[in-house]
């Protein structure tokens, strides 16, 4: 019987199948990339990875919308190909995690084909329909049956002309909304997750889990002035049903199977909600990606971007490191498919680009909970230079865009705003060489490799032991070795400092104090000297002269035991 808190002391590595490794030249990453790059996760230490979606999909969201959860989408490869590619981990002591999409399906999936087919389909109450508003026509602006706004612009409804009624889609119009409040459909989702686990997989990321139950009354919802007329989707968030759901879910589909995890992408969640979603006891999900942190720099919503505050950071990932200390587990992670790269938005992607990666990453990995290492992020990999809007293939960028100049925006501003935050940062290329297509592909890729991997790619890292990997590979070796990072009690040091993140873990005798410079200038951390006697167990400049000075974005980490 294995401990079944195991992801304690584990660190997972989300691989984005499109941008991993090109195996066929269509320049489009896929399955048999990825098993060709296992030997490289082995060497980074990792024990879990995180798949998105690879699902046969129309790709509208890039595999957020699926059309068929049994079958692999042709341009990822075959069921065969996940079968040899979960076998190959296994053989390096890696897990499997697949990305579970099921807030919605895509609208070429069979089971919303069958229901807008019409109102006397079987389907139709898979599916959230309703009626245009009371009083008005439909098809006229305003008669959506309720203001909520989707995560891609515009409304949360599309009228379907043939049954004059709205369907419901909190992301694109092709990614229909499925109806939770129908059993048929929660046991439909729970055969699924059985047959995936069933062929070797370990667990589940699980998309927007938190957005699955609404509240059936659907009432309108205050409208957010980055939205307007709109209501932000996210307030839909932890509807009446949602806790009954997952435990449902738990006994449908985990009960009685061990060493899997289950994280749960829940825009919103409070330390409230996430208390009650992963606490062991209560047999919901291990972890919840909260989202305060990477919200902090939005102003009135994502693209009216702020300077990052570092109180106000600290103060978020304090509160929910005490939140979650007693009961229930955090994630960590700076990145993924969705954010911009960490080193651009709270680094130095320049001159200190190295170590102000190493920084971050040490801030990070050593807080109390999972750590989850984006693709790329463990070599420091930067936001990419985009020219033009031409440049860009998300659709929540594209619709954005296509929207704020409708609204009259100027055109800098809005590009500026996408280069800052928009999701294509996380998803050029990774960048494995100085070659051509940094060794991602042998044919054009599908969205253009950051310029910057002639000198940022794995070959320069593993090359040179000062890189950023080794850094990370480091990172990862000490929560496989040092007890009190993955158990130890985190208490926050130099809160109101706007330069320093401080803070201390203790387990037994054994203590570490962890320090990060979020400025590329000196900065004071008195306490510092208190700790000039320990071992100085990991940090990104030479052993100081000066233990109560840190250089530019200078991270260390004390040891102290006994
Ligand atoms: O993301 C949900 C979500 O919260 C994001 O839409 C987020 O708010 C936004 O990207 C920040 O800019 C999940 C997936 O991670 C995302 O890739 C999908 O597009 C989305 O769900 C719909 O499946």
């Amino acid at each position: 019987m294995t401990d079944d808190q195991w992801f304690k002391s584990a660190v997972v590595y989300q691989v984005y199948p499109r941008s991993f490794q090109d195996s066929d030249g269509d320049g489009i990453g896929d399955v048999p990339g990825v098993i060709s790059r296992l030997d490289y996760l082995q060497q980074l230490g990792i024990d879990v990875l995180w798949l998105s979606p690879i699902y046969t999909s129309p790709q509208d969201d890039n595999g957020y919308d699926i059309s068929d959860y049994q079958d692999i989408d042709p341009v990822f490869g075959t069921l065969a190909d996940v079968d040899e590619l979960v076998a190959q981990a296994h053989t390096r002591g890696i897990r499997i995690v697949m990305d579970l999409v099921v807030n919605h399906t895509s609208d070429e999936h069979a089971w919303f084909v069958d229901a807008r087919s019409g109102p006397e389909s079987a389907k139709r109450d898979w599916y959230w329909w309703r009626p245009p508003r009371d009083g008005m026509e439909a098809g006229a602006p305003g008669a959506e049956p309720t203001n909520w706004g989707s995560a891609f612009s515009g409304p949360a409804w599309t009228l379907d002309e043939a049954s004059g009624e709205y369907y419901l889609h909190l992301f694109s119009r092709k990614q229909p909304d499925l109806n939770w409040e129908n059993a048929a459909v929660r046991e439909a989702v729970y055969a699924m997750m059985r047959r995936w686990l069933e062929r070797g997989v370990d667990g589940f990321r699980m998309d927007v889990i938190n957005f699955i139950s609404k509240d059936p009354a659907l009432p309108d919802y205050p409208v957010s002035p980055s939205r307007a007329p709109y209501a932000e989707p996210g307030q839909v968030s932890c509807g009446p049903r949602i806790h009954e759901f997952l435990q449902e879910m738990h006994r449908a589909v985990f009960a009685g199977r061990d060493a899997l995890l289950t994280v749960g992408e829940m825009p919103g969640v409070t330390i409230e909600e996430a208390r009650l979603f992963t606490d062991p006891e209560r047999a919901e999900v291990d972890m919840v990606f909260q989202f305060e942190h990477v919200d902090i720099d939005h102003g009135d919503g994502k693209w009216d971007v702020r300077p990052l505050q570092l109180t106000a950071l600290k103060a978020s990932f304090g509160r929910w490191q005490a939140g979650l200390a007693e009961r229930g587990w955090n994630s960590l992670y700076w990145n993924n498919h969705d954010q911009p790269r960490v080193v651009s938005r709270f680094g130095d992607d320049g001159e200190h680009r190295v170590h102000s990666a190493k920084m971050l990453g040490t801030v990070l990995h050593l807080h109390r909970g999972t750590p989850y290492v984006y693709e790329g992020e463990e070599l420091g990999m930067t936001n990419a230079p985009f020219a033009a809007i031409e440049d860009f293939r998300d659709i929540e960028s594209l619709n954005h865009y296509a929207a704020a100049i409708a609204a009259g925006q100027d055109q800098d501003h809005v590009l500026g705003a996408l280069r800052t935050m928009g999701r294509d940062n996380a998803r050029t290329p990774m960048q494995w060489d100085g070659s051509a297509h940094a060794g991602f592909t042998t044919g054009t890729p599908w969205i253009a490799v950051n310029p910057n991997h002639a000198e940022i790619n794995v070959e320069a890292a593993r090359a040179d032991p000062d890189s950023v990997l080794h850094h990370y590979r480091r990172l990862i070796e000490l929560r496989h070795t040092e007890p009190v990072v993955a158990h130890g009690d985190f208490e926050m040091r130099m809160a109101d400092d706007e330069h320093v993140y401080a803070f201390v873990r203790r387990l037994g005798d054994v203590a570490l104090f962890v320090l990060g410079n979020f400025t590329g200038a000196e900065a004071a951390a008195g306490e510092a000297a208190e700790w000039a006697d320990a071992e100085l167990l990991l940090g990104n400049y030479d052993a100081p002269q000066d233990h109560g000075t840190l250089r530019p974005w200078e991270t260390r980490v004390y040891r102290r035991d006994g």
